[in-house]
C-alpha cells in the first residue's frame, strides 16, 4: 500500500524536487500540498507550488494555501538562497490549476479526518505554523496521524545562525508545539540533509533522464548551486526537502535514531535551536527521532527514478 501523505512546503528550490519526488515515486500517493510562508512570502510560494504542478503534470491533488506569517515573531524569507520568486532560476509555467478554496490548516484537518486513523503522514518542508495551527484548531487529529517527518532543525548545526535551521527559526514557537504533540515525529534535520549534496555525478545523472522535468531540476540547481556556494561556501548544494519524503518512500534510506528532541524558545544566542539527547536510553514516552545518516546513492537513485517516472 502507497503511503499517503500531506505536504506541506514553501518551495523553494527544495520543495519543488520534494513535491516532484512524491508525485514520481509509485510508494507516496500524494493526499494534498499545502503551503506556507517561508523561503518566500505565501503569495509567491504558492504560485510556485501550482507552476511546479504543472512541470509533473499534477492534476486531481488539491493544493491549498496556508499561512502568511509565523505565530509570534516576525516574518522572514530567504530571497539570498532561494531568489526573488523563491524559484528563481528556470522558467516557470503559468499554472494550469487553481488552488483549493479552503485554507492550508482545513485542508489538513479535512484531509486527516477523512481517511482511516494511522494512516496519513505529515510532510512538512517548511515554517511549522499550518501544522501546528491544525493540531490546535483539531486536537483529533493528533493521534490519527501515522506520523510527522519534517525537514528542519539540525542537533548539531545550524544554517541561520550557528545553532538554528531556517525552518524551525522561522516560526519556532509552531516548531515547539509540532515536536511536543503526542504523534510520532522524525526530525529530518540539516545533520542527515547536509550530506544528500547535488555533486557533479548527482547533476549528470539527472541530466541524463532527459526529460522536462529532469531538465527543470537541472534548472532549479544551477541557481540553487551557485546561490548555496555564494552564500554558504558549499561547493556542492544540499538538497533538504527531497530526504524527508525520501525516508517515506525507503525508511532504510537513512538511519535515525529515537531521542528526546525540544526546541529553544528563549535562547539569547540558541533561539530556534532543536536541542537532542543523545546521552542515555529514552524514557518509553518518547515520540521523537532524528536523522543521522543518508545513504547517497539510493537518495538520489529515488530522485532519478521518479524523474523518469514523470516522464
Ligand atoms: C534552505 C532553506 C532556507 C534557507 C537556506 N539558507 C537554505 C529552506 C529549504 O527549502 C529547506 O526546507 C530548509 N529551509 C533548509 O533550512
Ligand atoms: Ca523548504
Amino acid at each position: 500500500m502507497p503511503r499517503k501523505i500531506i505536504l506541506d512546503c514553501d518551495p523553494g528550490h527544495d520543495d519543488a524536487i520534494a513535491l516532484l519526488l512524491a508525485h514520481g515515486n509509485p510508494e507516496v500517493d500524494l493526499l494534498a500540498v499545502t503551503t506556507v510562508f517561508g523561503n518566500q512570502t505565501v503569495d509567491k510560494v504558492t504560485r510556485n507550488a501550482l507552476a511546479v504542478a504543472r512541470v509533473a503534470g499534477i492534476t486531481g491533488v488539491p493544493f491549498a494555501r496556508g499561512m502568511h506569517r509565523p505565530l509570534v515573531r516576525p516574518i522572514r524569507t530567504a530571497p539570498g538562497i532561494h531568489g526573488e520568486s523563491g524559484l528563481d532560476g528556470p522558467v516557470l509555467p503559468e499554472p494550469a490549476i487553481t488552488p483549493d478554496p479552503r485554507h492550508a490548516v482545513d485542508l489538513i484537518i479535512d484531509t486527516v479526518l477523512a481517511h482511516a486513523p494511522g494512516t496519513v503522514t505529515l510532510v512538512p518542508t517548511g515554517p511549522l505554523t499550518n501544522i501546528a495551527l491544525a493540531a490546535r484548531k483539531e486536537p483529533r487529529i493528533v493521534p490519527r496521524v501515522r506520523e510527522v517527518v519534517l525537514m528542519g532543525g539540525g542537533y548539531h548545526t545550524g544554517n541561520w545562525s550557528a545553532v538554528a535551521e531556517f525552518n524551525v527559526v522561522a516560526d519556532p514557537e509552531a516548531a515547539h508545539i509540532v515536536v511536543h504533540e503526542d504523534w510520532p515525529v522524525v526530525m529530518v534535520g540539516l545533520d542527515l540533509t547536509h550530506q544528500a549534496l547535488a555533486t557533479p555525478e548527482v547533476r549528470a545523472r539527472i541530466a541524463e533522464v532527459g526529460t522536462g522535468p529532469a531538465r527543470f531540476v537541472g534548472g532549479l540547481l544551477d541557481f540553487f548551486g551557485t546561490a548555496y556556494l555564494a552564500a554558504q561556501g558549499f561547493p556542492h548544494p544540499p538538497v533538504h526537502d527531497p530526504c524527508a519524503v525520501a525516508y517515506v518512500i525507503d525508511p532504510d534510506v537513512m538511519t535515525t535514531r529515537r531521542v528526546p528532541l525540544t526546541v529553544e524558545l528563549t535562547g539569547t544566542h540558541t533561539l530556534g535551536m532543536t536541542v537532542a539527547d543523545f546521552r542515555a536510553e529514552p524514557p518509553p514516552e518518547c515520540h521523537t527521532r532524528v536523522a543521522v545518516d543518508l545513504d547517497h546513492g539510493r537518495f538520489w537513485a529515488l530522485v532519478a527514478d521518479a524523474l523518469a517516472r514523470i516522464g
